[in-house]
């Protein structure tokens, strides 16, 4: 996406589609939205807040494929109608498109219509107008003179309804008084609650009405999906990670009872998934095109877990290399091989201890620590199952959110309570597989390369990624 003053680039084989209505109607908002970008433009709620015309392209793969151009909102309209009535008395023999462009060049610098006057010089040298509607209006007057104005251009036009969240029954009014005006190819498009299938249904629109340009349309069509598709993934892949990372986060608790060190361990792992969810929440907005602004998340409330490695729950035994119904295994899990160890471990000890329970020596070293710890009797600290339903919880609705928000939003997303969302199924049993391995805490060639982890990340991805 590219923003440019109007005319400096040769937009002839472009499409042109000119964005027009009455003023803060949301004109700058849908292109916005359209653009992905909280960039373009200036929005406010007020009048006349657009003053001059603004193009920005839209391409596909890198090859510009339309350009929209943002114009000023129409405000006079019964003076602009009472002008081109004129205009058209005096020269009965011109087309009604003619008597616009005698009213848009003829105009001077200064007239009350100047800003009408930029409106119509552009709907002159587009394709296709999209013609913006606030709904909770009623369909006045100077609505029927704008698009009475407007169809003297010739131009295919497409109303595009706005401000449609809770307004069906004025949309329906709408859609009734547009029928008698010949508009039936209509389209919902709310600026501020974004949906990618309402955007694709106004490509697919623009294709119907100007055929010419058919095949790129297709093609922005195509790559638009292909890109929401990936974005939605990588969202629900970053949340992952986060869940995956602090599921398998974990500090080694003194043996003897320490206060200050067990405050200092729970200092450490607050501060820990509170990082890790900032960090997590600041890729988000950068793949959804959002910054810090857009949302207000409040500071994850963290519980300490404690835990003990079960280095006996059958994933664990597997880890280890052992067959659970092995003899090895069965007399292991019967503590024979352990209690012998109780006085530290050398390196033998523990070399014994693996062949002992049937591991080899490799897959024994990667595990040594927590076999040590366990039979010392030590314990880890880690974020317990609530931080992590809660961590899951928000950031899915974070997701939805971000999914569904469009470019021209101004009001913050809370993420506060996500009531709303449920958590995946076996969701115990895969928090307790990710502790089980710490060592999958980071991304790693080992790690992503293992069919059990790769497992648990479709069923995380599956489980957040809702593409509605
Ligand atoms: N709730 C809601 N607000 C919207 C929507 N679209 C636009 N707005 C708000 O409406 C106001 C006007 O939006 P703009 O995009 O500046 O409207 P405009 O038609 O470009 O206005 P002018 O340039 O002044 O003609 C802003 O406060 C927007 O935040 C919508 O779909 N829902
Ligand atoms: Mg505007």
């Amino acid at each position: 996406m590219t923003i440019r003053n109007p005319h400096r680039l040769n937009s002839h084989s472009l499409l042109n589609i000119a964005v027009v209505g009455h003023t803060n109607t949301g004109k700058t908002s849908l292109i916005r939205t359209m653009l992905r970008s909280t960039e373009f433009g200036v929005i406010e709620d007020a009048a006349g807040t657009t003053r001059h015309v603004e193009q920005a392209t839209i391409s596909a793969d890198n090859e510009p494929v339309l350009n929209l151009y943002d114009t000023p909102g129409l405000e006079d309209s019964r003076a602009l109608f009472a002008h081109i009535k004129k205009l058209q008395a005096k020269s009965r023999l011109l087309l009604p498109a003619q008597v616009l462009e005698q009213f848009a060049t003829r105009i001077a610098i200064n007239d009350p219509l100047e800003q009408e006057a930029k409106v119509i010089r552009q709907v002159l040298r587009s394709d296709i107008l999209l013609y913006v509607i606030d709904v909770r209006e009623p369909f006045l007057e100077k609505y029927r003179l704008e698009l009475d104005i407007l169809t003297q251009s010739a131009k295919p036009i497409i109303p595009v309804f706005n401000f449609i969240a809770g307004h069906q029954a004025e949309l329906a009014k709408w859609r009734q008084h547009l029928a008698a005006f010949n508009m039936h190819a209509t389209l919902e498009f709310d600026t501020v609650v974004f949906s990618f299938e309402a955007e694709k249904r106004l490509y697919q629109k623009i294709q119907t009405l100007v055929e010419s340009h058919y095949t790129s349309l297709q093609k922005l069509i195509d790559c638009r999906a292909k890109l929401w598709h990936q974005l939605c993934v990588s969202g629900a892949k970053r949340i992952t990670e986060l869940i995956v990372n602090v599921a398998c986060y974990r500090e080694s608790k003194a043996i003897h009872k320490n206060l200050i060190t067990d405050s200092l361990v729970e200092d450490r792992l607050h501060n820990f998934v509170r990082k890790a969810e900032q960090k997590c929440l600041h890729d988000l907005l950068a793949i959804f095109n959002f910054s810090e602004k857009d949302v207000a998340i409040q500071k994850i409330p963290v519980s300490n877990g404690q835990w003990q490695l079960d280095i006996f729950a059958p994933g664990i035994l597997k880890a280890y290399g052992l067959d659970v119904g092995s003899a090895a295994a069965k007399g292991a899990a019967a503590g024979a091989g352990i209690d012998l160890m109780v006085g530290g471990m050398s390196l033998g000890a523990a070399s014994a201890l693996g062949a002992l329970a049937g591991a080899g020596w490799s897959t024994f070293k990667r595990y040594g620590d927590e076999i040590k710890a366990t039979v010392k009797g030590a314990k880890w600290q880690c974020a317990d199952e609530v931080t992590l339903q809660i961590l899951y919880l928000r950031q899915k609705l974070l997701l939805k959110k971000l999914m569904h928000r469009g470019h021209a939003a101004q009001e913050t997303v809370q993420v506060d309570k996500a009531d709303s969302e449920k958590l995946p199924d076996n969701w115990s049993k895969l928090i307790s597989a990710l502790r089980q391995n710490p060592a999958w805490q980071e991304p790693s060639i080992i790690r992503n390369g293992n069919p059990q982890y790769q497992e648990i990340e479709t069923k995380l991805v599956e489980s957040l990624f809702d593409e509605s």
